[in-house]
């Protein structure tokens, strides 16, 4: 019960009621969040965070207060904060995303006005262009959007709740300690002193620590930092870079007092974080299955320069012909937007080599699974696009004869070849695919069901950018499976 409209079930009709039952694997937990997956509802705000906290390591649970305690002990700390923050549109996200479809507009993605956290933000009145007024109300400004005890270690969950932009995150006077990223541990970093973090891009998570100090003479502050490498145009309402103050309880500093601009000291780029070596553990030398993937966001005359996103030659939509939820119909008679892979009746590992054919970046986003990300790859000139069928090595880790040129070079036809560097792997749910680059994503699929992979830029996923790995499972359980879940969902035809 993902929620996918068209794949897993109806969108939930206006007035009526939906309930998920949705059963969490023991070995389950971390930082998640809900959202619409219909439409752009979800730029409209319909989302909320998701925390599933680990079961306590003894059996002396006796309610949720005690069951949070198991990932206390283990990351050490007492208090935990969700921070729900996002780029944020003035006008409604159907607007929007006509503007992004408007032939004229080139498939330039609309650039925010504004960002919130935990639904609320700043805004300069003044700052509003006249194109898009805003019913603004001036108040006195009360900055202290955190208000945190002193002397006390906090766990921070981060959601990136966006539309497009991915932002970073810098704390003035505290230091980040990285624990989670999409709800699995990282490989902690040994270097003392980070208090900046990021680029988290839409859909993805982290979680760390931090710790409040009482011996203060000046308020700390958080600053969120948009990136702005998605902006194709500069929308001059926007403050992409945004300072927040935190407020000690009981502290003695004047609310008068301002609060500086942080400053980065280090800085910890989640890209280059892998998974904790325990998790890595598991990451088998080869998969089974292997497939091969092109994305791309096209404008086409026959399509009026409208942008679609497209995977392989396919745009995605909703199931629509008949309008029945995929898991409840034959792939026969699943309609020409329906692109997708298939694993086998038994759970296997598979290659997933996701070829982004785009100027732009993309952050992809598996229902269903988590991934190891092997290899992630950015061409500054050409196509970096990796096929596995054809190419020896992959683009960018091609062996280096350089410092030995009378070393024969690994020959990829031995059994034993292994391209990818497996200490740096992360498991994750989201990647971010750069420019004319590839990301090759190692998962086993062992989870059946239709699974959506989709861009997690809403205005990219509402124009296409989506496709399908159908995990197949045991034909008869598979069966049972899909007929439960459609009759969840609602039964037969979505009403249109
Ligand atoms: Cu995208």
């Amino acid at each position: 019960m993902d929620g996918a409209a068209g794949v897993s079930q109806c969108p939930i009709a206006p007035g009526t009621q939906f309930t998920y039952n949705v059963t969490i694997p023991a070995d389950q937990s971390g930082t998640f969040w809900y959202h619409a997956h219909s439409g752009v509802s979800r730029g409209d705000g319909l989302y909320g965070g998701l925390v599933i906290h680990a079961p306590a390591a003894k059996s002396t649970v006796r309610g949720l207060m005690s069951r949070a305690r198991g990932d206390a002990q283990k990351f050490n700390y007492e208090k935990e904060l969700l921070l729900l923050i996002g780029d944020w549109y003035h006008r409604p996200a159907k607007d929007v995303l006509a503007w992004y479809k408007l032939p004229g507009n080139f498939a330039n993605e609309p650039v925010p006005d504004s960002l919130l956290v935990n639904g609320v933000g700043h805004f300069e009145c003044s700052m509003a262009v006249p194109a898009r007024p805003v019913d603004c109300i001036e108040t006195l400004a009360n900055t202290s959007f955190l208000d945190l005890d002193p002397d006390t270690a906090y766990r921070i969950r981060v959601v990136n709740t966006g539309a497009l932009a991915g932002f970073s995150l810098v704390f003035d006077k505290e230091n980040i300690d990285l624990i989670q990223v999409d709800s699995i541990d990282v490989k902690r970093s040994q270097q003392e002193d980070i208090n900046s973090a990021g680029i988290l891009f839409p859909g993805q998570r982290m979680d760390f620590a931090i710790r409040t100090s009482s011996q203060q003479e000046s308020p700390s502050s958080m600053m969120i930092k948009l990136d702005q490498g998605c902006f194709k145009y500069i929308n001059p309402a926007l403050t992409p870079d945004q300072t927040f103050r935190i407020h000690y309880r009981s502290a003695s500093i004047s609310s008068a007092v301002q609060i500086t601009t942080p400053e980065v000291r280090n800085h910890i780029n989640l890209d280059d974080v892998p998974s904790s070596p325990s998790i890595l553990q598991d990451l088998p030398p080869k998969a089974q299955q292997t497939q091969v993937a092109y994305t791309k966001i096209q404008k086409m005359a026959r399509n009026h320069n409208i942008p679609e996103g497209y995977f392989n030659q396919s745009t995605w939509k909703p199931q629509n012909d008949p309008p029945v939820p995929l898991i409840g119909l034959p792939r026969q008679r699943w309609d020409a937007n329906q692109f997708a892979f298939s694993t086998g009746p038994e759970a296997a590992w598979v290659d997933l080599v996701v070829n982004n054919l785009d100027e732009g970046p993309h952050p992809f986003h598996l229902h269903g699974h988590h991934f190891y990300i092997l290899a992630v790859h950015e061409s500054s000139y050409g196509w970096g696009s990796y096929n596995p069928f054809t190419d020896p090595y992959p683009p960018g880790l091609e062996p280096d004869t350089d410092s030995d040129p009378e070393a024969a070079p690994p020959d990829p036809e031995d059994p034993s070849f292994q391209p990818y560097n497996f200490s740096r792997a992360a498991l994750r749910d989201t990647v971010q695919i750069p420019s004319r680059g590839y990301a090759v994503l190692r998962f086993r699929a062992d989870n059946p069901g239709v699974w959506l992979f989709h861009c997690h830029i809403l205005w990219h996923l509402a124009t296409g950018m989506a496709m399908l790995i159908d995990v197949m499972g045991d034909p008869a359980g598979r069966v049972a499976h899909d007929v439960a879940m459609l009759a969840a969902a609602g039964g037969g035809l979505c009403p249109v």
